[in-house]
């Protein structure tokens, strides 16, 4: 996952003010409103949106201003933007005219004026104000170095650097490890993983991890278990049923692919994980069970059709960015619909868990009040939210 968010304090999770408007409405049912295309929830976890989207020309733009708004700690315009653009990638072909979008939900003032200048001129002049702003453009580019968070590239930024080699120059600035390494392999890990790499990787964790426990459970989850073709990285669970056994499952699997020699970078975190503390009321952007993040080296021999290389480079690897979490198994359910995504997917399910439901979900467990949920599936927690079973390639919300 994208380690920036660890300094992400998003009001996730929690609802806001305009949803007491659904819930007296007595027209619409769920908070969904009636439009030309179909019924629309405001919850992404009551839409059904695949890689397919067909108002592009919108949500590249409200990626743009929802981005520029984390780089300013403006959290709620930014979960605005993020909302509106996850809301028209669930719309079956794109919105045409204006008023087409008065009966969409997740749309305000400002969303609602970026599309029709789009709509009129083709471009919204703030957005390209926005790409050409060295401001803007200095913080996408240090925020795109691993372990680099807005709040980092805010810091260098006041220090008046602004590229790269300003930040490399200066001895005053101490990197940590991990952003070390983001610089260490930067080409690598900022050129897009295909599938074909996911598939080999799985292939290696699964090898590293079964070589421990032949119960060894490993499921891939992140972007390419929602079926994109390309990511930032690869996402999986591996754990085992045997009990207590997870604990020490990792820092093995580690083990083995240190001793595999394609380590090239590790941070560990040993689970901090208690059921006598759930539930969790604050919501917190890390989850607490045992996870690492990697950044692993890659043979093209072991990709069928070969690497997502640059063109030229001869070395035959690349580096490539693993994230593995290992949850006990009775909190699987859980964990792997937590990490299955969307991001947007997520805020809603537990957005919707606890506006419409009074119930509190997490990447931990299901409370109803204060009784556990017990869950074998995904399945199972869609049933308990009362909610239809939304397939993982639905999710690209
Ligand atoms: N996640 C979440 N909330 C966040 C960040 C991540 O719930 N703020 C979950 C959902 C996806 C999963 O963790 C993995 O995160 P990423 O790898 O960042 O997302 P992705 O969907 O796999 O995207 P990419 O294809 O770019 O890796
Ligand atoms: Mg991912």
């Amino acid at each position: 996952l994208d380690i920036s968010w660890f300094t992400d304090s998003m009001r996730e999770g929690r609802p806001v003010a305009v949803e007491t408007r659904h819930l007296i409405q007595p027209t619409s049912a769920e908070g969904s409103t009636h439009t030309l295309m179909a019924t629309v929830s405001q919850y992404a976890c009551q839409r059904r949106t695949t890689t397919e989207n067909n108002n592009k020309i919108f949500t590249d733009a409200f990626e743009v201003l929802a981005e520029s708004y984390e780089f300013n700690e403006i959290e709620g315009r930014c979960l605005a933007f993020r909302r509106a653009a996850s809301m028209l990638k669930s719309l079956p072909r794109a919105v045409r005219c204006l008023g087409e979008m008065q009966d969409l939900p997740c749309l305000g003032e400002h969303t609602k004026a970026v599309m029709e200048e789009i709509l009129q001129c083709g471009c919204s002049f703030e957005v390209k104000k926005l790409l050409s702003d060295e401001r803007y453009q200095t913080f996408k580019l240090f925020t795109s170095v691993f372990g680099v968070g807005p709040k980092t590239a805010d810091k260098w930024h006041r220090r008046g650097l602004r590229s790269f080699s300003d930040i490399l120059a200066d001895r005053s600035i101490h990197l940590n490890r991990m952003q070390q390494s983001g610089f260490l392999h930067y080409g690598d890990i900022s050129r897009a993983v295909s599938k074909a790499e996911a598939r080999s990787l799985r292939n290696i964790i699964d090898g590293a991890a079964r070589a421990i426990t032949p119960a060894a459970i490993l499921a891939l989850t992140g972007g390419f278990s929602r079926g994109k073709e390309f990511g930032h990285d690869v996402d999986f669970i591996v754990t085992t049923p045997e009990l207590g056994r997870e604990e020490s499952l990792l820092p093995e699997v580690i083990d083995g692919l240190k001793k595999q020699g394609i380590l090239l970078y590790c941070d560990y975190h040993a689970s901090t994980f208690d059921v006598a503390k759930l539930p969790i009321r604050r919501f917190e952007a890390m989850d607490h069970f045992a996870k690492c993040f990697l950044i692993l080296r890659l043979e093209g021999s072991r990709v069928e059709g070969g690497l997502n290389s640059a063109e030229g480079d001869g070395r035959g690897w690349r580096a490539v960015r693993v994230d593995l979490v290992s949850p006990p198994m009775d909190h699987y359910a859980f964990a792997l619909l937590g990490w299955t995504g969307s991001r947007q997917f997520e805020r809603d399910l537990r957005r919707f868990a606890g506006a419409k439901r009074g119930m509190l979900l997490d990447n931990h467990a299901l409370y109803d009040k204060t009784k556990f949920l017990a869950a074998e599936t995904e399945k199972d927690i869609f049933a308990h939210l009362g909610l239809e079973y939304i397939e993982p390639w639905q999710r690209n919300a």
